[in-house]
């Protein structure tokens, strides 16, 4: 008599084909949205981050912490953009003291202490929105800012102020940017399924 293999339960390897092809599925469907940023002041464009608005849905921090280091007397980088639950690492690449402090109530008016050279201290920021000033207590000139959303669409502008957002779902955003002193006018952008969108913002 012949095995009815099909009313069996699916298989250890079965259920890791289907897991397996599930995320490809939703891969095809997302787009770019792409452009470039111009600004009067061309040193800061490195100190702005373009990201998206509107955005549905809930996503994940990373698994592994991102770096802010102090070096020559400046947090590297300046900006840091991250998704909300990200624990960033502050590591201390001068051979001084530096310390690392926030008077912002959204990033819980951290205060990291002082310390020395190749240490690192760690702080996940909790609260999307946050736009949060970083300073140094030994040195008055230090600052640095941790900037939090609730989705990974965003960017740093590279050279000439060319970004790229990858992965995203289709649907209807705004492209804004933020910088701690120029406003941003945004701009409406629709994608559709696996399409790729440019916007060039002026600021
Ligand atoms: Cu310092």
């Amino acid at each position: 008599m012949r095995t009815l293999v099909a009313s069996k339960a699916p298989t250890t390897l079965a259920i890791l084909a289907m897991l397996a092809c599930a995320p490809a599925a939703q891969v095809h469907a997302q787009g770019t949205v792409a452009g470039t940023i111009t600004m009067n002041k061309q040193l800061e464009l490195p100190n702005v981050v373009v990201f998206l608005d509107g955005v549905q849905g809930t996503f994940p921090a990373p698994d592994k912490p991102v770096e802010m280091n102090q070096h020559g007397l400046q947090f590297i980088p300046k900006v840091l953009p991250i998704v909300k639950g990200t624990t960033v690492n502050f590591l201390n690449e001068d051979p001084i003291l530096h310390d690392v402090f926030s008077p912002d109530p959204c990033a819980e008016k951290l205060n990291l202490g002082t310390w020395p050279k190749d240490i690192v201290r760690t702080f996940k920021f909790a609260n999307a929105g946050c736009r949060s000033v970083l300073l140094c207590n030994i040195h008055p000139g230090m600052e640095g800012w941790i900037v939090v959303f609730d989705h990974p669409f965003f960017a740093k502008p590279a050279e000439g102020g060319r970004f790229t957002i990858p992965n995203v779902p289709p649907g209807k955003y705004q492209v804004k940017t933020w910088h701690k002193k120029v406003k941003s006018k945004g701009a409406p952008v629709e994608l559709k399924a696996a399409e790729s969108v440019t916007v060039d913002l002026s600021l």
